[in-house]
């Protein structure tokens, strides 16, 4: 026989919906958790990825509502995005009415999961109401000069007269017609970002030790802090006469000790001294094809392909030797970066060296190793080493070289230290209907003006044509006209919507203020406060850079123009494995998905749970497995099963230990053995597997001992320990047995780690030579007298001069 689940479920299921137990209290002087696990995208159905993270968070959650913390624990839907306008074109549905039906089946998925949200807070980051604050942040953040208006240079698809994300480009086409993907100029709305790389950059250090290492060093690179030397070069006469007196062009080197080694210098495509040379009609139809290929590439296909470029006919004076340097322009030579252009050493940088070989440049060695070597035959030399064919340098260790020769570029007044990031400003502009719109205003008189507050939100037109291609909003016949809020004109609304990441880089902070306060303000001061930060966040590691940087930085900036105190948003973070079958991730593509449905039905939500935190720890993969599944259903039987030998009473049974049985005490030793565990499980490594583990073992122990006393106080702790994690069964049986009421904090009881016998070690003349057990309350002169007669055959005939009694440690013996 085994036990009804789904009766039990929904019973339990029912109980918390009325109780409104899950709702934060507005008390604020409790201790608190605020515990989140990254919201879903409301794609259709909850998958074994999501059961994974809420069961974490959940199970992270009830304990700590046990223990007597005010808990946080909210759930929403990042409920915008391009899903749901592929889903319009494909069947035909409306992308509001798509999402919206899609929310209403996930939101009774979790349900049937039995998690613990606090229901009062859901949101959809699609509703008028997030979407007006989202729009006032965006005008104030606009007003600050933190969001700013500039042409770029964007994926674009001719076809869908669209722009593209970088991931929706595969091989230089549309992903979606196949249509080839240019590079394209245009006008966007970008977040900067840039003002804050220091910041964030210093404040991973805080994070150490609460963030995945992974993590932190991935948005270290990211941000990409280098230290160098920017200096221009000058162009010879000759050049400067081409170009119409440009004078010159920047540089960025983070090795100036290499200086003498330059040999060429290169610039991007889209530097504005190639833009100059096409104006002028200067270069030749090769070189314009080239040009235009390389063009076309992404930033990331450039770095794939082999070196490409051309030499431009010009020459730039070396600012150190005088000698005349050939430019070329090259493909892998970014223009976004460090002014778009490089002094080249191809001796001492990989990818100048590469492109040297290709086009038989000169190859100038300025470094070689401290033993004097440094072969360029086959690659350039990037250790460090001594400087050689540099004059004054000559001699000098290349890192103090590198300050050295900065020193010389500032009191020469040639260029100056820098320092750099690779972190680019945020482009928020996307050309779709179902995201949020930019509450910006064209107004041919006023410029560019924010829509007056009173205003907002301004929301999406429900009467559109979504055909995949241009942007829906663009052609809608009257949704743009408006009047420009400052001088009361007609005007034009901005027909860009919002990247779907703007939304969910604020979501957590609305999360923690109170829901009464929702309709007036984006957020009420005093819950924010209390609640905020994060004090356990939960997603995967694919987010590592884009959302969780996206939302340190969103959190700064929305502390900068007043509306949150704190600067760092998630105090601890956990990035879950991924959910496996046969060795690969769970994908409709591979055919290899379980779907969390199938297995409540077979055998309930508990069991879902509890497989899912046993087959492994959370940080790592998980490989289902159907047998292991039916395992963790067999172990809820078991525990069911044995509820019929247990006492029910609400005094739970306490013992003088050292008079039990050794099967009593080592039942009792089990069950308090998984008591500790769970505080550490629970509080700081989530390492539920070893907990479960722990609470089988000692379900054993008990059955293998024969006092109902010892059993229901066992079971009594195992159930404590397993609800967070099992929580339908556990609270039916607890109900049953304890009377629920009673499920409160548990009592440590250490006597029964305490041993009935000592293992000594003996030594005689400083060498260790054996070891006994002895009873625990044996006199130190037994204790000598055993040690002795154990160790007789190295005393035997010998002048015994000491004997030490080392406590609970060794038995110390000289002889002579
Ligand atoms: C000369 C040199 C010699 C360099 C050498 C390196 C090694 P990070 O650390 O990424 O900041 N660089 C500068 N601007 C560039 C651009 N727009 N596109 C491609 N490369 C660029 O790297 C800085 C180094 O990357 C700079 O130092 C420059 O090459 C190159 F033995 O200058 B280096
Ligand atoms: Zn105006």
């Amino acid at each position: 026989m085994s036990y009804n689940s789904s009766e039990i479920e929904l019973k339990w299921q029912k109980i918390w919906a009325d109780s409104g137990e899950f709702e934060p209290k507005d008390n604020y002087n409790l201790p608190k958790k605020y515990i989140l696990s990254m919201f879903p995208y409301p794609s259709g159905r909850i998958h074994m990825g999501h059961v994974r993270n809420y069961s974490i968070g959940d199970a992270r959650a009830r304990y700590f509502r046990k223990e007597g913390f005010n808990v946080l624990h909210p759930i929403g839907f990042d409920s915008f995005g391009m899903p749901a306008e592929n889903a319009a074109i494909k069947h035909k549905v409306h992308p509001k009415k798509w999402t919206y039906e899609n929310i209403d089946y996930m939101v009774k998925e979790l349900d049937r999961l039995g998690f613990s949200f606090s229901k009062n807070r859901m949101l959809a980051t699609s509703d008028p109401l997030y979407t007006k604050f989202e729009q006032e942040f965006f005008i104030k953040l606009y007003e600050h000069g933190l969001i700013y208006r500039k042409s770029a240079v964007v994926n674009w698809c001719e076809n869908d007269q669209t722009v593209l994300a970088n991931e929706q480009v595969e091989d230089g086409k549309c992903w979606r017609c196949g249509h080839e993907v240019v590079q394209k100029e245009m006008p966007g709305y970008y977040l900067k970002i840039t003002s804050y790389a220091q910041e964030l950059l210093d404040e991973l250090k805080g994070l150490e030790g609460h963030w995945p290492q992974q993590v932190i060093t991935m948005q270290e690179n990211w941000i990409g802090r280098s230290f160098g030397l920017e200096f221009s070069f000058k162009f010879d006469d000759k050049s400067k006469e081409v170009l119409d007196g440009i004078p010159g062009f920047s540089v960025f080197t983070t090795r100036p000790d290499t200086i003498y080694g330059m040999s060429y210098a290169a610039v991007a495509p889209e530097h504005n001294v190639v833009k100059k040379l096409l104006s002028k009609n200067y270069l030749d139809e090769e070189t314009k094809t080239k040009l235009k290929n390389i063009l076309n590439q992404s930033p990331r296909e450039r770095q794939a392909s082999d070196k490409d470029g051309v030499f431009l006919n010009l020459y730039v004076i070396h600012p150190l030797t005088g000698k005349k340097i050939p430019v070329w322009m090259a493909n892998f030579v970014l223009a976004e970066y460090g002014g778009g252009a490089v002094m080249a050493v191809p001796a001492h940088d990989e990818r100048d060296y590469e492109f040297a070989k290709k086009f038989n440049l000169n190859i100038i060695q300025s470094i070689v190793s401290k033993d004097g070597v440094a072969n360029l035959e086959n690659e350039a030399y990037t250790q460090p080493g001594i400087l050689v064919n540099s004059d004054e340098f000559n001699g000098l260790d290349n890192e103090d070289a590198k300050l050295k020769i900065i020193e010389k570029f500032e009191e020469k007044k040639l260029g100056k230290r820098v320092v750099n990031f690779k972190l680019r400003d945020w482009g928020v502009s996307r050309q779709r209907y179902w995201g949020a719109p930019i509450p910006m205003i064209h107004c041919d008189k006023c410029g560019l003006v924010g829509e007056s507050f009173k205003n907002l939100p301004v929301t999406l037109p429900d009467d559109i044509e979504i055909t995949g291609e241009g942007n829906p909003l663009e052609k809608h016949p009257t949704w743009k006209n408006c009047i420009c809020p400052k001088c009361g004109r007609p005007a034009v609304r901005e027909t860009d919507t919002l990247d779907t990441f703007f939304e969910s880089s604020w979501y957590f902070a609305r999360f923690a203020s109170d829901e009464k306060t929702w309709q007036e303000k984006a957020f009420d001061e005093k819950s924010v406060n209390y609640w905020m930060n994060v004090d356990q966040y939960i997603g995967g590691i694919e987010h590592a850079i884009l959302h969780l940087l996206y939302a340190r930085f969103f959190q700064k900036a929305l502390r900068d123009i007043g509306y949150l105190r704190d600067s760092e948003p998630f105090a601890n973070l956990l990035t879950q494995g991924m959910v496996l079958k046969d060795g690969a991730k769970m994908s409709k593509s591979k055919g290899n998905v379980v779907d969390p449905d199938d297995i409540i039905e077979k055998y309930g939500a508990d069991t879902a749970r509890l497989f899912i935190l046993f087959a492994a720890p959370p940080q790592k993969e998980l490989e289902w497995n159907d047998s292991a599944v039916e395992g963790a259903y067999k172990f809820l039987n078991r525990l069911y099963d044995r509820s019929e030998n247990v006492i029910k009473t609400t005094k739970i049974p306490t013992f003088e230990h050292e008079k039990l049985s050794k099967e009593q005490k080592y039942a009792r030793l089990k069950v308090y053995e998984a008591l500790k565990k769970s505080y550490d499980v629970y509080k700081e490594t989530f390492a539920f597997n070893t907990l479960i583990a722990a609470c089988m073992e000692a379900l054993n122990a008990l059955n293998a001992q024969d006092s109902k006393e010892v059993l229901t106080e066992g079971y009594f702790v195992i159930l404590n320990l397993l609800e967070p994690i099992v929580p339908h069964l556990a609270n039916e049986l607890s109900e049953n047995l304890f009377k629920r009421e009673n499920f409160k904090t548990l009592k440590m009881c250490e006597e029964v780690f305490a041993k009935d016998s000592l293992n000594l070690a003996i030594t005689v003349n400083g060498k260790r030579r054996g070891e006994f057990e002895i009873d625990i309350n044996a006199s130190e002169a037994e204790i000598l007298a055993a040690a002795k007669k154990n160790v007789e055959k190295w005393i035997g005939g010998k002048e015994l001069v000491k004997e030490i009694y080392v406590k609970e440690k060794l038995v110390n013996l000289v002889v002579k």
